[in-house]
């Protein structure tokens, strides 16, 4: 029913965007057509840290948000439900794609954000079958749930009102960098088995576009972070390292290499690209970071100086967090982005820095010191 419905809108209304489609096909009031035409967009990693700034965002936008979330008694599921209270939850794991079949079926989503993904680079190392399997694999199983539940087939295109879809790829696929800024049109070389997964799916879904047609796309975003990093990101573990010794819980942190540089943004900002890449009207990967780059040592000098410690006195290098293979320096060229999205950064390297420790020093004063979702200084 829905999906006819969306099909005799848009044979209607012809080409006017999305957002203008709504308006012009609703009239005020209409409440069944509005349960009806209301967008639906399903997030699969909605529990990590992209998973919500972006339900808060497409929320606001009017959308019905899905979360797809794995396990059976996930702890980090409370978490959604405290934060996210409207996103309404169905289950299913990247490993398994009748599970993705179902919930695709289930929801009938306008538009698929596939966020989830063993995203932690040194994890990748250890398991890297794994990896392949949830980061690469993953993503075919995503778009093989959507084009199953579409109908879609090499001789079937897919109509107008099809599911829009949105990769999520990384900087990390550009690796040991051919040439500095990074764009759209960058060579990868990947330097870890995660790197090497994302230029999978990355690949599979420009193929899916060609080959099938889909609205298909990927976001290559660079480093973008938040108080609800996860802790064994850098960021975070300056940030709660931080806040652990200004508070005297600790008195070292323990870090890796101090001379890899990245380019830093804050992720509330990057979700809206993801939003704005499925607005429009024609399917195309973007880049999408600040532009500018700062060393790893560069963001423990500015933490410790938020809360007036200098950090020659605490951090200690160890060679346990060391990789592999390191990814020395990172630098976007977000020009199509800003150009053909309108997209912007609105939160810089500082204030970003200065915004995680204040909120880890809070978090910790009201706990007494424990992150709920701190792994401690041996991560990995
Ligand atoms: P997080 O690590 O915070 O979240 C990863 C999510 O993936 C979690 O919700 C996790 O769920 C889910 N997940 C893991 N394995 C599976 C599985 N088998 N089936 C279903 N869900 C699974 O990542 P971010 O929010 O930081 O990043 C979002 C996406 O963007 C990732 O794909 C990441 O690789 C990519 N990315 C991130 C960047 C960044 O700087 N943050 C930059 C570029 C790309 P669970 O709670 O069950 O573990
Ligand atoms: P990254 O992020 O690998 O870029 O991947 P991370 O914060 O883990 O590392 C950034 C840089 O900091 C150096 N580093 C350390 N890193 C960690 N985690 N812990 C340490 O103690 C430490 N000391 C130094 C690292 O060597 C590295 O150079 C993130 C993830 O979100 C990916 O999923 C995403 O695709 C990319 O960003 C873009």
């Amino acid at each position: 029913m829905r999906k006819n419905i969306r099909l005799l809108l848009n044979s209607t209304v012809g080409k006017l965007p999305r957002r203008d489609l709504w308006s012009a096909a609703v009239p005020a009031g209409a409440t069944d057509a509005e349960t009806l035409l209301t967008r639906r967009a399903l997030v699969t990693g909605i529990t990590g840290q992209d998973g919500s700034y972006l339900a808060e965002h497409l929320l606001a936008e009017g959308y019905e948000v899905w979360g797809l979330v794995r396990g059976q008694a996930n702890p980090r599921v409370r978490r959604v439900r405290q934060l996210l209270s409207d996103v309404r939850l169905v289950r299913g794991d990247l490993l398994d794609q009748g599970s993705l079949i179902s919930a695709v079926e289930r929801v009938q989503p306008d538009e698929v954000y596939n966020l989830a993904a063993i995203s932690y680079v040194p994890m990748s190392w250890q398991q890297a079958e794994l990896t392949g399997e949830v980061t690469g694999l993953g993503v075919l199983r995503v778009l093989e749930a959507i084009r199953v539940c579409s109908g879609i087939s090499a001789s079937r295109s897919p109509t107008t009102g099809q599911i829009r879809f949105y990769q999520a790829s990384s900087s990390e696929m550009f690796g040991k960098v051919r040439e500095s800024p990074q764009t759209e049109q960058t060579p990868f070389h990947p330097r870890s088995p995660y790197g090497v997964a994302k230029a999978y799916g990355h690949h599979l879904t420009q193929n899916y576009r060609e080959s099938y047609g889909m609205f298909a796309v990927s976001g290559i975003l660079f480093n973008h972070e938040s108080p609800r990093r996860g802790a064994e990101f850098v960021t975070r573990k300056v940030s709660l390292g931080v806040a652990k010794i200004k508070l005297g819980f600790e008195r070292q942190l323990r870090l890796g290499n101090l001379g890899a540089s990245r380019d830093w943004g804050f992720a509330g900002d990057y979700v809206r690209a993801m939003h704005l890449m499925l607005e429009r009207d024609e399917p195309a990967d973007y880049v999408v970071g600040t532009g500018v780059t700062h060393g790893v040592g560069e963001l423990v000098e500015l933490a410790f100086k938020v809360v007036g410690l200098d950090w020659h006195d605490h951090v200690v290098t160890d060679a346990a967090f060391i990789r592999p293979a390191e990814v020395d320096r990172l630098c976007a060229n977000p020009a199509k982005a800003n150009s053909e999205l309108g997209w912007d950064p609105k939160i810089g390297f500082e204030e970003l820095v200065t915004m995680m420790v204040e909120a880890d020093l809070e978090l910790l004063s009201v706990s007494g010191g424990h992150a709920e979702d701190s792994f401690g200084s041996d991560a990995w």
